[in-house]
């Protein structure tokens, strides 16, 4: 039976590539941080208590910063194959702690590594490394692929360049099993309520539903290449199972505006949006209701404005993947395209907003708000 350590279980592409692992027989070890409340919504379903019989998954009290605690963690569990999924993975919030993304994202990359080597596990442990497509930021080349020089644009995305750079020097010093996955953005109803895409198909809901009035965006001019985190950890995993450890761009090859997202999301709710203004003047209109989906809303609605605080101090305009290598060598495919991502991430949301809704009516106070 193989063994698995994830960094960053709890988040949205850990809990997913938990549940795929598990799903492969393998025994899966995740680290989650120490927090003053339950952290572990998104992987409470797969939970098994130690006191059952023969449990395949374990959690340990864990953290990207610190040393000590990695390596014993990765001296218990002897693991076959190392996951670093685990950041401070929100690029705006990266400008606000650059110093503490850095830590965690660049330097947390790093300790891993070392402490594999200094195990002497670096023969034996496979490693995979959540690279990003925010390296090619102010990007060179339309669409990027491997080779296309990097350009990062935000701390968040120069700490993933250490981290990148690093992991090929650990393969090229030392011989390690050890690649990056270059993922452009990838979504799903565990998403984090802050990404624009859950910001949007969350606020919408509540709108529909009574419980906010207003979306408040930044740069609804961005376009992104979006695919469904379902498809992405497949993609991880299969990294890892090649012969020879190589770089990936993962991606869809197509994209959207953020706008386009915001269109399609309300369109699934059954409301058609009229966009006005420009810049940081946007808003968007409700023009016509279908369906029964939205009884808090009426036509002439203003549901979406742009607010300036949203806009980054360096944007990344615009990427857009080739996944080709990806395809050709590992028989990799995106199967779920980002409309049926979307209309699931609108009715998950619809469903909790509903619920919340009934309780509201009986005077529970529903606090919905995200920055
Ligand atoms: P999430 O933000 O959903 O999850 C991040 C995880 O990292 C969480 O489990 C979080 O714990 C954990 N974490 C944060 N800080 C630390 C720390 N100091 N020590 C240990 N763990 C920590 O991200 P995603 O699941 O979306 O992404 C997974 C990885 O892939 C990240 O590295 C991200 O940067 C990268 N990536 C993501 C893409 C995407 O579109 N989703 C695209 C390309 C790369 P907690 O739950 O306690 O906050
Ligand atoms: P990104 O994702 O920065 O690409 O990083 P995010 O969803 O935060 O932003 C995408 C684009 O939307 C624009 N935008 C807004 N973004 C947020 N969060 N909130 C808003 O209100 C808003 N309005 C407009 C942004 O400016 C941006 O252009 C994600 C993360 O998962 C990273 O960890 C990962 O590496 C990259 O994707 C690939």
């Amino acid at each position: 039976m193989k063994k698995a350590l994830i960094t960053g279980v709890t988040g949205q592409d850990g809990s997913y590539l938990a549940e795929l692992l598990l799903g492969k027989g393998y025994e899966v070890h995740g680290i989650k941080r120490r927090a003053s409340s339950f952290n572990t919504q998104r992987v409470d379903h797969i939970y098994q208590d130690r006191h059952e019989s023969n449990p395949k998954f374990f959690l340990h009290y864990g953290d990207l910063t610190d040393t000590s605690n990695l390596t014993r963690i990765l001296k218990e569990v002897q693991p076959d194959e190392v996951y670093n999924l685990g950041a401070q993975s929100h690029v705006a919030v990266s400008f606000e702690a650059p110093e503490y993304t850095a830590d965690v994202d660049a330097i947390g990359t790093l300790r891993l590594l070392e402490a594999i080597r200094f195990l002497g596990m670096e023969k034996k442990t496979k490693f995979y490394q959540a690279s990003t497509s925010e390296l090619y930021g102010e990007v060179q080349e339309i669409p990027q692929k491997e080779t296309t020089p990097f350009h990062p644009r935000s701390p968040y995305a120069v700490a993933k360049m250490y981290a990148y750079w690093i992991v090929v020097n650990y393969r090229e010093s030392y011989g390690m099993y050890a690649c990056n996955g270059i993922l452009f953005n990838h979504e799903s109803p565990r998403r984090g309520e802050t990404f624009v895409t859950r910001k949007i198909t969350r606020a919408l809901a509540n709108i529909s539903q009574g419980l906010e009035k207003c979306l408040y965006l930044g740069n609804m001019d961005a376009l992104r290449d979006w695919g469904h985190a379902k498809d992405y950890v497949r993609m991880q995993w299969m990294m890892l199972q090649q012969d020879v450890a190589d770089d990936f761009v993962i991606a869809t090859g197509k994209q959207i505006s953020v706008r386009e997202f915001v269109r399609m999301s309300a369109l699934e709710l059954g409301i058609t949006l009229e966009f006005s203004g420009d810049g940081m003047n946007e808003i968007a209109t409700i023009t016509a209701i279908e369906g029964d989906n939205a009884p808090a809303s009426k036509v002439g609605d203003v549901i979406v404005k742009v607010d300036p605080r949203y806009f980054r101090p360096a944007e990344v305009e615009t990427l857009l993947g080739d996944p080709s290598k990806a395809k050709a060598k590992l028989g990799w495919i995106p199967e779920i395209t980002v409309e049926q991502m979307c209309a699931e991430m609108v009715q998950n949301d619809l469903g909790k907003a509903k619920q919340h809704a009934i309780l509201k009516s009986h005077g529970y106070n529903i606090s919905v708000s995200v920055e």
